[in-house]
């Protein structure tokens, strides 16, 4: 099929030419393989979707990838080229927009109705420019003349700070693995005007609703500042969810009353919870009594908690809210009313004591589902975080560990190795990821293992020349690549590496030389208004700088910090990893999925027992995995006891202090900010929240053991191997199928 087409296309001349009109072919062909059916379907809703580049992962799923990309070879042009047209979608922060991008892939591969909702941001999560070993913050536009974005006649009114607004849908489709397609739906408003986004700076007029309302993404920490305008799109998203819901139901044959038959919703954390609420307003409007109204709301909807960090767990002002939703305010009151009728613990209450509403808490109270994203994660929530409402609905708690789609994430990030894994074991882990436990005793013997080593040094290969060629930064691809890739937040601990390369740096420099050299990859954005990470960013910037101009350091050691670090990029440094960096303090990072991208792609981990490393240590065995660190619920109890003082261990120990105090050396000082470094430093010594220094010496000690143990490359071709052959658990298929087993029910 197609191949008329196909030829046809790779024919033309420009790589522009060719991209545009793949587009359309993918674009024509998934409108005709028609809509996955069915009468219950699952709307899951989520301010973010970070779904990356879409022209080879859908020409994957549709089957015709290999096709492509044989035509365009024997035309002289590969995939990659024809890609770099696309501009990547970054309408996502991070983990969470990402897992409900690869959410999306596996409903559809399994071929459940299904579709996402959410909100057509102009602006993607901003661009990141370094300049002076700073970040700084560039909008970063993606929507172009042609794209998948469809535009539908489908429109809503809503009701915004008083003022009706009409709403336009546009869709983008989705299309399973082998399977038919649900759609992914955005809403959007015609009055935005990008124009007001000056070049160069992301401040506009926060005011003018109707005209910045979908214009950017929030980034992942509020700087409480523009609140009123996440309120505005939270509301906007969810009001628009409410009535295509109904409509839909409506349409199929539902009365209202027997709603859960047709819908249920996942609330993506706490960012869609105005659906329930709104919900409820929408039903009784329609002449339904609110008791019933509550009913049939709560029987529909299940949350997921992305979070434990206190501070990250959404609370608004109730007055906010009455400036923003007044409709929503005597609904809410109500759900309160009721809870504080039923219960006396005031750590239940939607409302609290200072009129903010606890968003959270009408999920779990007018919900039927509550879950954490990795076993961990879900276990401290019932104990402590949530346990007041565990106590309450015990059978609402339920966990589901996060996955990935393995179509990404290695068929179309890593054909190389999912060649020799289709040879070894046949192509069945494809559509059941499972069957990748078949590879450890398939490609046990010295050739598979070298084979394996093999293709490590091929995406080493392949992403020296991708560096060169995006940044102009030379790497030696014969170094052990150790990569940390994620937002920058100071529980990942990102500074915790950064003392290690000082470790590293004064080990050189005192004669003891590594004997394969060392690149550490970092790649992270830190929100805006986050100074700390800013912080962060800039002293692994400056530390680069001085290893590089250091000749005697740096044929041993390289720092690279990647610029701009998205989705697109973690598909290129992912497959090159050696090691995989997964340091979070304990019971800090809910889950984590980069650490299972880098285990199915063959890296090793150096980790904490944090989120879903400690399934992933479960399955490989302490000999394929690296862990170190305090346990959670040593963490857990120094912040209980308050006994946590970074200052004693800064004083006590001169080996640490050798290595924080560098940060304020004159080395430092001659390539960085002097204001800059200082802060950090001093919020190292006197606050370090996240207990960097309580773990730095035993995160040295494994990491030396690591790159240690490289150097005999069978026995680190045989971690590869195991880590490879476990990952099947993580494919976001199981995930999914157990969403659909126990909270669905499709
Ligand atoms: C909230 C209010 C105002 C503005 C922004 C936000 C906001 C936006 C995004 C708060 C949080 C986020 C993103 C959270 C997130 O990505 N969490 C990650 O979710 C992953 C998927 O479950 C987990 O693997 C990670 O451990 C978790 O950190």
């Amino acid at each position: 099929m197609y191949e008329n087409e196909v030829e046809r296309i790779a024919s033309k001349g420009s790589n522009q030419e060719i991209y545009f009109e793949l587009l359309q072919l993918t674009k024509d062909i998934m409108q005709q393989k028609g809509r996955i059916q069915g009468k219950k379907k699952i709307y899951y809703i989520s301010a973010e979707f970070l779904i990356g580049k879409l022209l080879s992962n859908n020409l994957i799923n549709l089957g015709i990838y290999g096709q492509v990309a044989d035509a365009l070879k024997r035309h002289g042009k590969s995939m990659a080229e024809i890609e770099e047209i696309e501009k990547e979608p970054s309408l996502g922060n991070g983990g969470l927009g990402r897992l409900a991008a690869c959410f999306l892939d596996s409903i559809a591969t399994l071929g459940l109705p299904g579709d996402g909702i959410g909100l057509n941001y102009h602006l993607g999560l901003f661009k990141q420019e370094f300049d002076k070993n700073l970040q700084k913050e560039v909008p970063n536009p993606w929507i172009t003349d042609k794209s998948w974005l469809r535009r539908t006649d489908v429109s809503y009114p809503v009701l915004l700070g008083g003022n009706k607004v009409q709403s336009v849908m546009y869709e983008i489709d989705v299309t399973g693995y082998d399977n038919q397609c649900n759609t992914l739906k955005l809403f959007d408003l015609d009055t935005v005007d990008d124009s007001i986004v000056h070049q160069g700076s992301i401040y506009f007029d926060k005011d003018n609703v109707t005209k910045n309302l979908t214009l950017f993404l929030y980034p992942d920490d509020s700087d409480y500042q523009g609140q009123l305008l996440r309120i505005y799109q939270q509301y906007f998203m969810v009001s628009n969810a409410a009535q295509l819901i109904i409509d839909e139901a409506v349409a199929k044959g539902s009365n209202l009353y027997d709603l859960p038959e047709y819908a249920v919703i996942q609330i993506n954390d706490t960012h869609p919870t105005m659906v329930i609420p709104e919900m409820i307003r929408l039903l009784n409007n329609r002449g339904i009594s609110m008791d019933d109204a509550i009913s049939i709301v709560s029987r529909m909807c299940a949350y997921t908690n992305h979070t434990i960090l206190a501070e990250a767990l959404e609370k608004w002002p109730l007055w906010f809210l009455d400036r923003v939703v007044p409709q929503l305010i005597p609904i809410i009151k109500m759900l309160d009313v009721k809870v504080k009728e039923k219960y006396q613990d005031e750590r239940v209450y939607i409302i609290d004591k200072e009129e903010r509403v606890h968003m959270a808490h009408i999920d779990i109270h007018y919900g039927f589902s509550v879950n954490g994203v990795a076993a961990l994660h879900t276990q401290i929530l019932e104990d402590s975080e949530l346990k007041p409402f565990k106590d309450i609905y015990p059978d609402k708690f339920n966990n589901k560990t996060n996955g990935i789609t393995f179509r990404r994430w290695l068929l179309h990030c890593n054909h190389e190795l999912s060649d020799f894994i289709t040879e070894k074991i046949g192509a069945g882990y494809k559509k059941d990821a499972a069957e990748l436990e078949k590879l450890a005793a398939a490609a046990g013997n010295s050739s598979d293992l070298k084979k394996l080593l093999d293709i490590k040094a091929e995406k080493k290969a392949q992403f020296k020349e991708y560096l060169l060629k995006k940044e102009g930064i030379t790497i030696r691809e014969n170094s052990i690549f150790d990569v940390q890739v994620k937002r920058l937040h100071e529980y990942k601990r990102q500074q915790m590496n950064a003392l290690y390369i000082i470790y590293k740096y004064m080990q050189i420099k005192a004669g003891n030389k590594p004997k394969t050299p060392i690149t550490m990859i970092f790649g992270a954005k830190a929100a805006p208004a986050y100074t700390i990470a800013k912080d962060i960013i800039h002293l692994i910037l400056c530390l680069s700088e001085v290893i590089k101009k250091d000749a005697e350091v740096s044929p041993y050691l390289q720092v690279v910090m990647l610029e701009n670090y998205n989705v697109t990029y973690a598909e290129k440094v992912i497959p090159a990893a050696d090691i995989s960096e997964q340091i979070s303090l304990a019971s800090k990072e809910a889950s984590g999925t980069g650490n299972m991208k880098f285990m199915l792609n063959g890296a090793v981990t150096i980790g904490t027992e944090d989120g879903a490393n400690v399934e992933i240590h479960q399955f490989v065995g302490d000999e394929n995995i690296y862990i170190f660190g305090e346990s959670s619920n040593e963490v857990i109890e120094h912040y209980a006891k308050t006994d946590y003082s970074s200052e004693k261990f800064y004083d006590n120990d001169a080996e640490i202090a050798k290595l924080v105090d560098f940060i304020i050396s004159k080395e430092m000082f001659s390539v960085g900010d002097k204001k800059s470094l200082i802060r950090l430093y001093m919020e190292l010594v006197t606050k370090d929240w996240f207990m960097t220094l309580l773990d730095i010496k035993d995160y040295i000690k494994v990491k030396e053991q690591a790159f240690a143990d490289y150097e005999n490359r069978e026995e680190w071709a045989k971690k590869m191997l195991a880590n490879i052959s476990k990952a099947g658990f993580f494919s976001s298929d199981r995930t999914i199928a157990q969403y659909n087993q126990d909270i669905w029910k499709l």
